[in-house]
């Protein structure tokens, strides 16, 4: 009788053991292919950059730099805040504000119609420093040795306020060619 219980136990456990290896096994595969599937859709629809492919479709057109982007052509020598990002434009003092008495003057290129303009770098004097729009292109800029072609100082020095805010960039003529 005892061995008859012996066969019958171990018969049982050797169905179960068997039962449950396949039935994880095939619940893992499951679970493999739902993910599988799964990211099959959820892949397509992830933020992508897909500028390039939106650049391509538009003929590859860049984007023409505006008055609060560093690299418009007038800002080509610039070191400073961007008053056209503090309240006030690319020639105008924000309100509160005046324009420095002294100031730094740069040459730079129009790419529209191919000519080289001076541009005066006014520094706008009287509230504390805006803190947007930093650039600092500094095209033709010298090491301070040469203060006249040194572009790293604050221009309100000459004015009631000597306290920097932002800087303007005011186009005061056309660059003689050589
Ligand atoms: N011309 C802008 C500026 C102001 C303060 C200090 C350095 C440069």
């Amino acid at each position: 009788m005892k061995r008859l219980f012996d066969f019958i136990d171990g018969w049982t456990e050797r169905r179960t053991r068997a039962i449950a290896s396949s039935t994880s096994r095939r619940s893992a595969l499951v679970r493999v292919s739902r993910v599988l599937v799964a990211g099959a859709f959820a892949l397509p629809v992830l933020p992508f950059d897909r500028s390039s492919q939106a650049q391509a479709a538009t003929g590859n057109k860049k984007k023409e730099p505006t008055a609060t982007d560093c690299d418009y052509w007038r800002y080509c020598s610039v070191d400073g805040f961007l008053c056209s990002c503090c309240g006030g434009s690319s020639t105008s003092c924000p309100p509160g504000t005046s324009a420095s008495k002294v100031t730094w003057v740069g040459t730079c290129h129009n790419p529209a119609d191919g000519k080289d303009y001076l541009v005066s770098y006014n520094d706008c004097c009287g509230r504390t420093s805006c803190g947007r729009c930093f650039c600092n292109t500094n095209h033709g800029e010298r090491p301070g040795y040469r203060m006249g072609i040194h572009n790293d100082v604050n221009w309100c020095m000459a004015n009631a306020s000597s306290v920097y805010h932002c800087t303007v960039s005011v186009i005061v003529g056309v660059a003689e060619k050589d």
